[in-house]
């Protein structure tokens, strides 16, 4: 008798202690990755902010709110073109994997200023950014 009781006590913990194991792997597992958002607002040829400073193994995510003519974020080490339609926020998401200075560039026509509208990303080698 004693013993059924017991087994049945067992078995009532056994789904919570799974479930409690289940719940600490998952915020371990995003912490493991470092994010950073950055809202950029594109428009009269320019990005604003138009430098970005972030840690080799981060992964980046733009908000881009697009106030302006229609416009494309260009970056070209990172393979990446994403449209930007006007008057529209678009997400733009990458893994800065690759150390260095990159240039992003407006990569859709818009008019005279076009080509100055850049903006540089700088990705820091843990090596060399120490602590
Ligand atoms: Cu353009």
């Amino acid at each position: 008798m004693n013993k059924s009781i017991l087994i049945l006590v067992m078995l009532s913990l056994l789904p919570a202690g799974v479930l409690a194991v289940a719940a600490e792997q998952a915020p371990a597992a995003e912490d493991a990755v470092p994010v950073l958002k950055v809202k950029i607002y594109a428009g009269n040829w320019s990005w604003q902010p138009d430098r970005i400073r972030v840690r080799q193994g981060t992964r980046v995510i733009l908000e881009i709110e697009n106030r302006d003519a229609p416009h494309a974020f260009l970056l070209k080490a990172y393979r990446l073109k994403v449209h930007l339609p006007q008057d529209k926020t678009t997400m733009v998401e990458f893994m800065a994997d690759k150390p260095g200075k990159f240039t992003w560039r407006c990569g859709r026509p818009c008019g005279n200023g076009c080509p100055k509208m850049r903006g540089t990303l700088e990705v820091l080698d843990p090596g060399e950014a120490g602590s």
